[in-house]
């Protein structure tokens, strides 16, 4: 009797990363040195590796993409409210919360499903200190209209640039925008410490006081200026960092090729929507977001995440539900209505496809195929 063979299971994303026998080296080194953590020489590495790669001035290291938005809001003294978007990982929201801020949630553009610009205006109040847009999906905000918002009204800006790494424009990096970006460098990301992320700030002062607050706010042996936290990044996952770093370039292309061939197949099919991709972008191509809109396709999309799933591939609806729906934001939600249609929908139609840099073609195919057959 022939057994029906057993395919594996298709998710969203594997991590990248770098033949094991490469890290030994850099294990043997932590062994011997004894230097885990608390700044060591891997860690210094990174830092200065990974601002020369992404072309920004200065750059920390740190435990993860959350703590580095909840330092960066520490670090520029954000209270009062902070406006920002609905469509995000929850991550984006909490790190408000958990600095006493009361976050604004204001739609998004239909077209870069970022923070609308036009929106952010009428949501400024007298208690409003910052905005915190997202370039999700690595879709750059449009920079320079939320930056005339905020200096017309005295606003800070802080990016969650979680889904951006290595995203560059005409002028270069996305990182340079604002006053503070951060970035996710968890599992699940283009780039990868296995956890991690960094705050890339705009002066050598920033960084200092970034550096000092992830340090529990020491400044010295016997200085304690700010309340920090223990926002550190260990050898460990500095030294998988450098590893990493030498293949991010392959890894990006290949998420290229698979994100073209998606785009090619599924080009046609009725009632399926892209994100738009502008030529003058360099993308990193993080996510493969599709917008299903049930009437022209025929399906809702939780069918079709559904009938994906049965064929043994886990996509995920990022970012569905839309922040503002969790039942632990229902006390934090203005107590007048505020309209966010365009996140509904677009929270009620997204399905992020499978991409990977080991993502193979037939297996693109094979969900191409399913996508136009279904
Ligand atoms: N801001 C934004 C805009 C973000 O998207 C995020 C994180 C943050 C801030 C916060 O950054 P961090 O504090 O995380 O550094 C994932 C990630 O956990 C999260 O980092 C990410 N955003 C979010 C968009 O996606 P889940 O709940 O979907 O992850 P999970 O564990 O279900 O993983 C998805 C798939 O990935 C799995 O089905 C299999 C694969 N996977 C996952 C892990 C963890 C692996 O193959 N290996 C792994 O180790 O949230």
């Amino acid at each position: 009797m022939t057994r029906p063979r057993k395919t594996s299971p298709i998710y969203v994303t594997r991590p990248q990363l770098p033949p094991l026998e490469e890290l030994i080296p850099y294990l043997e080194n932590i062994w011997d040195s004894k230097i885990l953590t608390n700044s060591g020489p891997f860690h210094k590495q990174l830092e200065l590796s990974l601002r020369d790669y992404l072309g920004v001035k200065h750059l920390s290291l740190c435990t993860n993409g959350t703590l580095g938005l909840v330092i960066a809001l520490k670090a520029l003294g954000i209270k009062g409210e902070v406006i920002t978007t609905p469509y995000s990982f929850v991550g984006t929201a909490h790190s408000l919360l958990w600095n006493g801020i009361r976050p604004v949630f204001v739609d998004i553009d239909p077209v870069t499903l970022n923070l609308n610009p036009d929106k952010i205006e009428a949501a400024v109040t007298s208690q409003t200190s910052a905005i915190m847009p997202v370039h999700c999906y690595g879709q750059p905000c449009d920079v320079e209209r939320i930056q005339k918002v905020a200096d017309k009204h005295g606003l800070k800006v802080i990016y969650d640039a979680a889904h951006a790494f290595g995203v560059r424009g005409s002028g270069g990096s996305i990182l340079h925008f604002g006053d503070l970006s951060v970035l996710s460098f968890h599992a699940t990301k283009v780039y990868n410490t296995f956890e991690g992320g960094a705050i890339v700030s705009q002066t050598a002062e920033m960084k200092e006081k970034i550096d000092d607050l992830k340090n529990f706010g020491f400044h010295d042996e016997v200085t304690v200026e700010g309340i920090g936290l223990n926002g550190k990044m260990s050898e460990v996952h500095a030294a998988v960092g450098l590893l990493q770093l030498q293949y991010i370039d392959i890894a990006i292309e290949k998420r290229k090729r698979i994100a073209e061939l998606y785009q090619r197949e599924l080009n046609d099919v009725c009632g399926l929507r892209f994100l738009d991709q502008l030529d003058s972008i360099q993308y990193n191509h993080a996510y493969f977001p599709v917008f299903i809109n049930e009437q022209l396709y025929g399906k809702p999309r939780d069918e079709v995440y559904g009938e994906l799933k049965k064929h043994g591939i886990y996509c995920r609806r990022y970012f569905y539900p839309l922040i503002t729906h969790f039942s632990a934001y229902k006390d934090h939600l203005p107590t007048e209505e505020h309209s966010m249609p365009v996140a509904e929908q677009t929270s009620n139609e997204v399905i992020c496809l499978p991409i990977y840099p080991d993502l193979e073609h037939r297996n693109v195919e094979t969900i191409v195929n399913l996508l136009k057959t279904m």
